[in-house]
């Protein structure tokens, strides 16, 4: 590997880079990671890679909704891992909530590799691997889960989401939280609390707000909650963009 030079004015973005390129040797990622990380990357650039006002307020309500969670359950897949997988040990701590693996492209062995990397980095108990549940209405293997972590779950953030399975969990009655670059996405449409922001912001930015309103009462929170509006929140991200592409003319 090529070492960096931290004067380059695109540091901190090779450096993320590496990270799913590393994870994509160590079997972590999966190969079509590298093409979501790309779109994921493009879109960054439109908000001008920093948490918006608007995704600092998701954020804010997320960290909300996962404290008022009876279940609550981070739900992670390869390229979350490979960038953050300590931050979100530490989110799930701190709420507390549970971590569970959920891949699109399931192997045992990467299942394995993902379980290993994230107790190496302090997970006490991982769920997703005994697979004992389904997710009714989806064909594919992110369907699987574990019945005492997602399938049980009544709050479930799921970064890095397909829209499938997003539409499916709220199927089953579960408020889904995502984390998602691209506002344009199925799953950003339909998702009850979209974060448009970079994971590696992203999850770090809720874990200060689940410290922030912990002590708040129940009432408090709730009403963060009720304040959202998810179509409303999408509008103002959408005419953020347009206003900074025109401001470029
Ligand atoms: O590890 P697996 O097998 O579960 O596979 C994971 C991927 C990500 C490959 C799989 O879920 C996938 O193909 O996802 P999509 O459908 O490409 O969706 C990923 C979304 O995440 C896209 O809308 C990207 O814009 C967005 N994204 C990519 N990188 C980031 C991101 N959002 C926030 N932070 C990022 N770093």
């Amino acid at each position: 590997m090529n070492k960096i030079p931290k004067s380059h004015p695109r540091y901190l973005s090779l450096v993320i880079r590496e990270k799913i390129v590393n994870g994509i040797k160590n079997g972590i990622v999966h190969e079509t990671g590298l093409i979501a990380h790309g779109r994921g990357e493009a879109f960054d650039y439109l908000i001008g890679e920093k948490t918006i006002k608007y995704a600092d307020i998701a954020e804010k309500t997320a960290a909300a909704a996962l404290l008022c969670a009876k279940n609550p359950v981070i739900s992670v897949n390869g390229n979350v891992v490979a960038l953050v997988p300590k931050e979100c040990i530490n989110l799930a701590n701190s709420i507390p909530a549970k971590l569970e693996i959920n891949l699109f492209h399931r192997t045992n062995e990467r299942l394995e590799k993902i379980t290993e990397l994230l107790k190496k980095f302090g997970a006490e108990q991982v769920y997703g691997n005994s697979g004992d549940a389904k997710i009714p209405g989806l064909n594919h293997n992110r369907g699987i889960c574990d019945k005492k972590g997602i399938f049980s779950s009544d709050v479930i953030l799921v970064p890095l989401e397909d829209g499938d399975r997003c539409k499916a969990l709220k199927g089953m009655s579960k408020k889904v939280i995502t984390i998602d670059l691209n506002p344009l996405s199925r799953t950003a449409k339909n998702a009850d609390i979209t974060i448009v922001d970079n994971v590696i912001r992203a999850v770090p930015n809720i874990e200060r707000w689940v410290d922030k309103l912990r002590q708040e009462d129940r009432k408090k929170l709730q009403k963060i909650i009720d304040m959202w509006n998810n179509n409303k929140m999408l509008e103002k991200v959408y005419s953020f963009i347009s206003k900074r592409l025109n401001s470029l003319l």
